[in-house]
């Protein structure tokens, strides 16, 4: 295991034996980082809370490092060989900067031990340090994988795309915490996804555009915004023009998974479609005098309307209500003066967005 200080190599060491151990494997741990005083403590209470081997060996006596360190890989992989273990996952010390020591103990240890994997272990919190130390390690020496740690933090896994893409080796595992079975194989797909949690605003918008009217939507605006407010009728063109762009489900999923829109798509699933089709249905049942002026539907024509629609007189109260409340609450925003910057802004946007995202 290779990389700089503190980027997981001791935790993911445990990791990825508690791992081998799952699918039948018996691995050992060595730690040959015999710098920093606790690390090959800390290895061994890594090793104990997995129940795997580990190679102890003694650190006393001589040679000091940095032959110490290979008199222990040697020991260590005599240990396994005798012990029936089919794995030696050596843990080795990191340091803050790539340094000529470190480069040439990790040289000698390859030597030593010809291992058939080298793993880079990266912090992807680190963004594109961990890219240029990942092309450094693999120059020097020939890495056969990658492990991308702390994934379960705020990192996108950007890192995953550059270090894969300079070094030319695969993303093996991903560590997503600091629990030993905080481990899992790397799916490119779902970094992607990751990567991308933007959803694909450029298709909602490439959609909205082809599929809405923009001139009855700017009309609406200005009305509901400016004029005398919006009836029921502009009510029920809004929301055909909604229904045309697809399911309520589908649109709530183009959107991004982060940021103001994070919950959306899970909000999505619990959208009813039916509400639509209810709302509409309500408004078809009036007449086109009460559509205009909603004030004179009373109780007997609410119960005329419900019965039409096939609904209750609480739903035919409860669309009235909130349609009034959507027309006061535009209204309002027209007096604020919000509602040039709406205009131009908010609905302007929709033509303006395709050309600066590109394509
Ligand atoms: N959240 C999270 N924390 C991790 C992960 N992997 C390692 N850590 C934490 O990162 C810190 C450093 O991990 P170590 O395994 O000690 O790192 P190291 O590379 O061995 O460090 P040095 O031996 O000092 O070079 C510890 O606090 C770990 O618990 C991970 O996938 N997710
Ligand atoms: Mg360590």
């Amino acid at each position: 295991m290779a990389g700089l200080q503190g980027s997981g190599k001791t935790t993911t060491s445990g990791k990825l034996a508690a791992w081998l151990k799952k699918g039948g494997h018996r691995p050992m741990l060595v730690s040959v980082d015999v710098y920093r005083p606790a690390a090959r403590e800390q290895l061994k209470v890594v090793a104990k809370s997995i129940d795997a081997r580990l190679y102890e060996g003694d650190q006393k006596g001589e040679p000091a490092a940095p032959a110490l360190v290979e008199r222990l890989a040697a020991e260590a992989r005599r240990e396994a060989r005798n012990m029936g273990c089919d794995t030696l996952i050596v843990d080795t010390a990191g340091r803050l900067h790539i340094d000529e020591d470190l480069m040439g103990e990790m040289e000698s240890l390859k030597k030593l031990l010809n291992p058939q994997e080298i793993l880079f272990v990266a912090d992807a919190m680190t963004g594109q340090d961990a890219v240029n130390s990942a092309l450094d390690f693999h120059k020097r020496l020939g890495l056969t994988g990658v492990i991308l740690t702390k994934m379960d933090g705020d990192a996108r896994g950007g890192a995953a795309i550059s270090i894969r893409h300079v070094t030319g080796q695969p993303i093996k595992f991903i560590g997503v915490g600091e629990k030993p079975d905080a481990f899992e194989p790397f799916h490119p797909d779902r970094i992607v996804g990751r990567i991308l949690g933007m959803g694909d605003m450029l298709s909602l918008i490439e959609k909205a555009e082809s599929t809405l009217d923009r001139k009855k939507s700017e009309e609406f605006a200005k009305k509901a915004l400016l004029g005398d407010g919006f009836s029921l009728e502009d009510f029920r063109d809004q929301l055909s023009q909604i229904k045309k762009l697809g399911s309520m489900e589908s649109i709530l999923k183009m959107l991004p998974s982060v940021g103001p829109f994070a919950g959306m798509q899970q909000a999505s699933k619990n959208v009813d479609e039916k509400q639509f089709v209810r709302l509409e249905a309500i408004i078809n049942s009036m007449t086109p005098k009460e559509r205009r002026n909603h004030e004179i539907i009373s109780g007997s024509r609410r119960k005329r309307i419900a019965a039409g629609s096939g609904t209750t007189v609480q739903d035919v109260n409860m669309l009235l209500r909130q349609y009034a409340q959507m027309a006061k609450m535009f209204k309002q925003m027209g007096k604020g003066g919000l509602a040039r910057n709406m205009m131009r802004g908010g609905l302007g946007a929709l033509g303006a967005g395709k050309q600066r995202f590109g394509r």
